[in-house]
């Protein structure tokens, strides 16, 4: 069978199968599937044989390229040797090896990691772990737990709670008590086609205030946002913001986590977000890039005040928190390798020589067809495009699949096209993308 009439019948399958697809139009991608079946560097390979260019590192977590042969072999090593051992009252020494790798190059002060599956599992991690730290000091009546609109953290239930994203909220009923938002930092009006932190709106943090002046201070445990909000569209902090954030959380007790699920692992040239912003939070999540994407795996940094604080009291188990899988040995030794072929090709500072390049290539597309915004920060960014009327969402939608016929992934959301490639990307690679979106858009209507 030739390789169309192989694909015409795999295709006829999908009709039919049992696969139902996270955040995906099911029924519509059925009719017109796009699938994926090889993937080296920066490229897929789409089951009709075309190359894709991956303009978005997979989801945001494939920083340091696909099927690097460092991580494939410490995987196929470990599967192999040992595929699974308990973590609870047990170990294995590759997670303690991982642990210590990765609190070596966190921040000064965070020396302690507590492994998950995921970044909705760290956030949920995250937050209880903020609110068993309050009780464990005598302030258990802290129970408020404050995200922002526009913030993703995950779709499990903690995270689903502080999170922004009307659509993901909407249909799930009450949720946990006690969530509350602050507004988000986007101001296209004031801000338009910023490159790096927007000038204005450093006094967004101070609606942090009305809800301490609102509800009393000492009932808040904790305050979470991405340091870059990538989900929602690449929005980045204004110029103070974080740190105006920081200190209404210290003056009253709040801890301060940082979700760096996307902005972890060299996304913004410094291994985590905060060391680029310049702010430091009292835990900071992880996920994604921390694995290069290879075997699923999340992890909370824990400040060491924290940990301490746990580690008073009757012997006994501190936390009664974790999931079969938290340092899985596959994902330790994936992780390992991750590191590994970061520390070797430096991509966890890579992002300061491609930076500029990168912000000129896209704030290029100023001017283009649609476009009313364009932002950035490290190896992320957006370019934001004026609604159809009558059909939000339609757009961007049509952008990324004209883009994926072009042979250059994308991701997209609402109307905003948001950009992430691998942190091996080549300079003609990016002015790929950025050509191809053009043209793509030029030809949209
Ligand atoms: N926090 C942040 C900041 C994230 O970006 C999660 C938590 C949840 O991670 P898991 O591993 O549970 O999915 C994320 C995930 C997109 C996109 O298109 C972004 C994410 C996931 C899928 C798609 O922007 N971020």
């Amino acid at each position: 069978m030739n390789k169309r009439a192989e694909n015409q019948v795999q295709r006829a399958g999908l009709e039919r199968s049992a696969f139902w697809m996270p955040f995906t139009a099911n029924r519509q991608f059925r009719k017109t599937p796009r699938l994926l079946v090889r993937a080296e560097g920066m490229h897929y390979w789409s089951d009709d044989g075309r190359q894709i260019l991956d303009g978005c590192a997979g989801l945001w977590c494939v920083n340091a390229g696909h099927c690097r042969p460092k991580i494939v072999e410490a995987v196929r090593k470990q599967v192999g040797e040992m595929d699974f051992a308990p973590t609870f009252q047990m170990g294995h020494p590759i997670a303690f090896e991982f642990a210590d790798r990765l609190a070596r190059i966190a921040p000064k002060g965070f020396s302690r990691v507590f492994f998950t599956n995921s970044g909705s599992e760290s956030a949920d991690t995250a937050l209880k772990i903020a609110l068993a730290y309050h009780r464990a000091r005598g302030e258990g009546q802290r129970f408020r737990l404050v995200g922002r609109e526009r913030g993703y953290h995950g779709v499990n239930f903690g995270g689903m709670a502080v999170g922004g994203i009307p659509a993901n909220r909407k249909v799930f009923g009450p949720g946990v008590a006690g969530a509350h938002h602050i507004r988000h930092t986007h101001d296209i009006a004031r801000n338009s086609f910023s490159k790096g932190q927007p000038p204005h709106g450093a006094e967004f943090a101070d609606e942090l205030e009305r809800l301490c002046t609102l509800n009393d201070p000492s009932t808040i445990a904790a305050v979470i946002v991405e340091p870059v909000a990538g989900s929602a569209g690449v929005l980045v902090p204004p110029a103070g913001y974080l740190q105006r954030l920081r200190e209404i959380c210290t003056k009253h007790g709040i801890l301060l986590i940082f979700d760096e699920v996307i902005t972890g692992f060299g996304r913004l040239g410094r291994p985590f977000g905060s060391q680029r912003l310049g702010v430091m939070p009292d835990l900071f999540t992880a996920a994604k890039g921390m694995t290069n994407g290879t075997v699923p795996m999340g992890a909370v940094f824990v400040g060491d005040a924290i940990f301490d604080a746990f580690m008073q009291g009757p012997d006994g188990i501190e936390l009664f928190h974790g999931y079969t899988y938290s340092g899985h040995p596959l994902a330790c030794a994936a992780g390992i390798g991750t590191l590994d072929t970061y520390e070797e090709e430096g991509l966890l500072t890579r992002v300061a020589s491609l930076e500029k390049h990168f912000e000129g290539a896209m704030h290029a597309l100023k001017g283009a067809r649609h476009v009313i915004d364009i932002r950035n920060i490290g190896l992320m960014g957006a370019v934001e495009l004026e609604p159809r009327p009558g059909a939000p969402g339609k757009r961007a939608y049509e952008a990324f699949v004209k883009a994926f016929e072009a042979g250059v992934l994308v991701r997209y959301t609402g109307d905003i096209l948001a950009f992430s490639p691998p942190l091996i990307v080549e300079k003609p690679q990016i002015d790929r993308i950025f050509a191809t979106v053009r043209d793509v858009l030029q030809a949209l209507e």
